[in-house]
């Protein structure tokens, strides 16, 4: 039997702006996903650095840090059974140009930098992640 899992998400600042938050709330629900916290918020730009520490020595990072701390985003808690695998696979490639159809970057990401949504990439980044964001408490319904 498969595990229930949780994962993390990040609705980024392109799709918050673009008015994209309900429609892809919808989606992930629909796809069988329990929301188990989730709030809106503004990144600091010592916020988006820590939560990207891993990618500090890419060529990207500082374009990625401008564009996250650039508007207001909404991080999310989901449960699912294999919730990271299903969700990385419904949020879809890195690049929205390469994601496969229905995905929610090819629906909703512009391009490499603007891809509309972050998904944790394993269980322990997920755990790292849901507590970067919320108390133990907001995830406890
Ligand atoms: P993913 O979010 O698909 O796991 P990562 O972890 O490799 O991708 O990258 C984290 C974030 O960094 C991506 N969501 C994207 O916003 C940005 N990023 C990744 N690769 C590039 C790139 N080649 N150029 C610009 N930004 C990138």
């Amino acid at each position: 039997m498969t595990q229930m899992e949780r994962t993390f998400t990040i609705i980024k600042p392109d799709a918050v702006r673009d008015a994209h938050t309900g429609a892809i709330i919808e989606k992930i629900e629909s796809a069988g996903f329990k929301i188990v916290a989730l709030k809106m918020l503004h990144l600091s730009h010592r916020q988006a650095e820590c939560f990207y520490v891993e990618h500090r020595d890419k060529r990207f990072y500082d374009e990625l840090i401008e564009y996250m701390t650039a508007g207001a985003v909404v991080v999310a808690v989901l449960e699912k059974e294999n919730a990271v695998e299903d969700y990385r696979r419904l949020v879809g490639e890195t690049d929205p140009r390469r994601a496969e159809r229905g995905t929610l970057r090819a629906l909703y990401g512009r391009d490499v930098t603007q891809n509309a949504l972050h998904a944790s990439d394993s269980i322990h980044s997920a755990r790292r992640e849901c507590s970067f964001f919320f108390s133990e408490s907001e995830m406890t319904i």
